[in-house]
């Protein structure tokens, strides 16, 4: 397969400035027209080339002649030679929408016809030079059958509608916004719109619409809030206002990812638009608001500034994430929202970058661009900017990301576009901080803290290492912005405030004078940077600090060190006392100043993964059976508060407020922690709680509980689940997952039997992720002894590579990880990578994360 690399950048040969698209849409055979005017861009006489797959030419021209005969026809495309400056290229080509499982190009969904077109899906659908530095206006024509099809949606304006023939109807539509070929999008179906309206700063009216099946309109709602508010929230806090008179969200039911940012006419996997009480849970709604102000945000950062190439990939999905996640803040409580995020960068990001497929936020090389939406491009590309964010304070921070607006507006700009913009908007020079864009790896920070109680001063070391990654065996120091804190050992103050330090080198070591007491480090406060960080601290300093630094995240990270270092102890085998452990719990579960939802987020044990991630080598069942004792012990002798607890946060009726959502949450985890007690009574509890439950988030709880379990609650409460939604298919995926999650030793034996019931298709990847996607991280099944998990999870791979490669390629990860198992374990997952690999046929995709899986 053919190797991209970064450093061959070269700008295209041809330019596009405008192209015109007609569609005679069937789902069967769809016929695409397009005219293209191209031009040559500088001095060559280079063909142009145009990328296309999976479709049949019908007929080429130039300047209104027929070149069927001078077009070479490649397995990637055309290449025509063109001899003047400036030319009209026509083709027709039939694709059919129905065939297309890979769900890129233009394709059937639920008896839609829609397209997803980043980042190289325009090639499935017509000839063109698919790259996202050439920006072309578009108008578009689409034609189809008025009853199949009553709406007809693209980018842009709608210029004109009406009948045609034999009971179809066309729309045309006009973007005046030029834009790289995967923002375009195209929708046809019966679908219902729940509208709005947004005024805009400066007093522009945007209609608003939420295309959904006509049955789901009434879940619309939340989504709809959370995208006006998005919108104020950008003019806002970036001064970014929308540009268009109509903004349109689409919601389907197959689709490879979230959601894509298409201009003007976003397009959603359904399950981060629709919801309502009774079937999406808390975690949904908050998802839901989230994605829809990142594809909202994404009209700035990615499409009227895009990128000039893949390699920039981490300019607008790492901007654009830290724009959701301050956005998601500033709605609800930044602590959580901050524990949250951290939480889940911990548990994708860093195995990523500690594994085989390790790659900075701006790889070097790769052979399909689908594998690199990654959670190091988002999320570590989020962390990123956020330290930019503080290095430069969020003043300057404003005139940074103004000048790049301002400066790249309408361009397919770099990387170092954004960070030159920064540096001289605000004076600080970030020539050191860009190792972060292209260097792989976490960090890890060592700190330590000398006291000298004559002098009253206080010394703290810190150094940074960064272990070595594929292709990068030797690291340059980053720049590391840490925010610190020192707390009083007796009095539990701050005793000097917050301060951020700059780590520029390998070591650095700083003095605090005049200390009026024995002070404690309280370190990377916030989480300022994407570290781990190694710092020998006591359990009982660890429970002094959960329960007095002042930064809530601190705290939080105080207590997860105390309960990681107690269960990584006990899998080494070591003597430890969990009272201290068990006394920090009490100690933040009663305590009045801490909201419910920051209680529910400390108590929760550091995940099993997590604890891996600390060992040489990882013993799934032993770390597992640790975690469960501990949870057991908690459960058990704090049964009393967990009663309390769970009790207090009971609310008469459902509500969605953060008191309640936070009340919720506590509740839940307290339910968990009184069946992890194996108290005799929890499966009642739990099954009470499931059948009066008037909301999912209780319901699921419930059921997530019970399904670890060998109740009769269990079985009763599955089969009820099922009933009441059966036809929903996105509850029904959360039935899957559920019993994919399951630490049940028959789990195995389960989830074979799941993938054979009439419910369950590979066709449909949320189906496919609710079931396979959720056992490969089900540690302790899929890595048992006896090999079934791998086979399970091979044969699933192998089978839906041929129909979504791309999905399928998202399933690999957990098998590259073999290297920090015992060999019986390694050997059986380097034998599941290795058939794979031996698979005839198999896609770019899958191909690529295998092999590297390997090394
Ligand atoms: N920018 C969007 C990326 C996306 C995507 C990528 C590969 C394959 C399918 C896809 N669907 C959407 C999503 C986002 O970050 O907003
Ligand atoms: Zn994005």
């Amino acid at each position: 397969p053919v190797v991209i690399h970064r450093h061959a950048y070269r700008p295209p040969d041809w330019l596009v400035p405008t192209i015109a698209l007609d569609f005679a849409l069937d789902p069967q055979k769809t016929r695409v027209k397009a005219r293209l005017q191209v031009k040559r861009n500088g001095d060559h006489n280079r063909p142009l080339k145009l990328d296309g797959n999976n479709q049949k030419l019908l007929a080429f021209s130039v300047d209104g002649q027929d070149a069927q005969s001078q077009v070479k026809q490649e397995k990637e495309g055309l290449v025509i030679a063109l001899g003047g400056e400036a030319h009209t290229i026509e083709t027709e080509v039939e694709i059919s929408p129905e065939s297309n499982s890979q769900l890129m190009g233009l394709y059937a969904s639920s008896g839609l016809l829609c397209t997803q077109c980043e980042a190289e899906g325009f090639r499935r659908i017509t000839y063109f030079p698919d790259r996202p530095d050439i920006l072309s206006r578009y108008t578009v024509r689409m034609e189809a059958d008025e009853k199949a099809f009553p709406v007809l949606l693209s980018n842009g304006n709608l210029t004109l509608e009406g009948k045609s023939e034999n009971g179809r109807h066309f729309a045309l539509w006009n973007d005046p916004f030029p834009k790289p070929c995967y923002l375009f999008a195209l929708v046809a179906g019966n679908l219902a719109a729940y509208r709005d309206e947004f005024i805009t700063q400066s007093g522009r009216k945007v209609a608003l619409a939420i295309w959904v099946r006509p049955d789901d309109i009434n879940k619309t709602h939340h989504a709809m809030n959370a995208l006006k508010m998005a919108m104020a929230w950008d003019e806002k806090v970036y001064g970014r206002e929308y540009d268009l008179d109509q903004f349109n969200i689409v919601a389907v039911d197959d689709f490879n990812f979230g959601a894509m940012e298409n201009k003007s006419l976003n397009i959603f996997n359904s399950r981060y638009i629709l919801a309502d009480p009774d079937t999406a849970t808390d975690a949904d709604y908050d998802a839901i608001a989230g994605v829809v102000a990142h594809e909202y945000f994404h009209n700035w950062s990615g499409n009227r500034v895009t990128c000039r190439d893949w390699f920039q990939l981490s300019l607008k999905e790492g901007f654009t994430v830290f724009r959701d996640q301050s956005f998601s803040a500033d709605l609800g409580s930044p602590a959580v929202k901050r524990i949250e995020d951290v939480r889940s960068l911990r548990a994708a990001q860093f195995p990523e970058d500690a594994g085989p497929l390790a790659h900075p936020i701006q790889p070097d090389s790769y052979i399909e661009i689908s594998n690199f939406y990654t959670a190091t491009v988002y999320n570590k590309g989020a962390e990123i900017i956020r330290m930019m964010h503080q290095l430069l304070g969020a003043e300057k921070f404003r005139k940074g990301t103004d000048l790049y607006f301002e400066r790249h507006d309408g361009e397919a700009a770099t990387c170092e576009n954004f960070v030159a913009a920064m540096e001289e908007a605000s004076g600080v020079d970030l020539t050191d901080f860009r190792h972060w864009y292209h260097q792989a790896g976490t960090p890890e920070l060592k700190a330590s803290l000398k006291w000298d109680g004559a002098t009253k001063t206080a010394t703290l070391t810190l150094s940074q290492k960064t272990a070595a990654t594929p292709s990068q065996p030797e690291k340059q120091p980053v720049v590391l912005p840490v925010a610190i804190a020192l707390i009083g050992k007796q009095t539990g103050k701050n005793l000097i405030g917050e301060q951020l330090l700059t780590l520029t080198k390998d070591s650095e070591s700083y003095r605090f004078e005049n200390l009026a007491e024995e002070p404690l480090l309280s370190i990377n406060r916030h989480f300022s940077a994407p570290v781990t960080v190694e710092n020998q601290v006591s359990p009982e300093d660890l429970a002094f600090l959960s329960a007095n630094d002042d930064d809530p995240f601190a705290r939080y990270e105080a207590m997860q060190q105390l309960m990681l270092d107690f269960m990584v102890a006990r899998v080494r085998g070591e003597q430890v006392d969990p009272k201290t452990v068990i006394n920090a719990v009490e100690k933040t579960l009663t305590n009045k100043d801490l909201d419910n939802a920051f209680i529910a987020e400390a108590v929760i044990l550091p995940s099993e993964n997590m604890v891996g991630e600390k060992l040489d080598i990882v013993d799934p069942k032993r770390i597992a059976e640790i975690r469960d004792d501990l949870r057991k012990m908690l459960g058990q002798t704090l049964e009393k508060l967990w009663q309390q607890a769970y009790q207090s946060c009971e609310r008469p009726s459902y509500q969605y407020t953060p008191e309640a959502v936070g009340a919720r949450r506590l509740k839940n985890v307290a339910l968990s922690y009184l069946a992890a007690g194996e108290l005799a009574d929890a499966p009642s509890i739990a099954w009470l709680q499931f059948e009066k439950a008037d909301n999912m988030t209780d319901r699921r709880g419930a059921l997530d509980v019970l399904v670890n379990g060998f109740s009769p609650e269990r079985e009763k409460a599955l089969t009820a689940f099922y009933e009441r939604y059966k036809g929903n298919a996105l509850v029904i995926d959360k039935w899957f997952a559920v019993q994919a999650f399951s630490t049940r030793p028959d789990v195995i034996e389960n989830v074979k039997k799941l993938a054979k019931h009439p419910d369950f298709t590979l066709k449909n990847p949320n189906r496919a992720r609710a079931l396979i996607g959720s056992f490969a991280h089900n540690a302790r099944a899929f890595h048992d002894l006896s090999g079934e998990g791998y086979r399970f999870v091979t044969d699933m791979v192998i089978a839906l590579d041929k129909i979504n490669s791309q999905t399928a390629a998202r399933m690999i990860a957990p098998f590259g990880r073999w290297q920090r198992y015992g060999s019986d374990r390694a050997e059986m997952m380097q034998n599941a990578l290795k058939r794979i690999l031996s698979t005839p046929d198999l896609s770019r995709d899958v191909f690529e994360q295998a092999s590297k899986s390997l090394l």
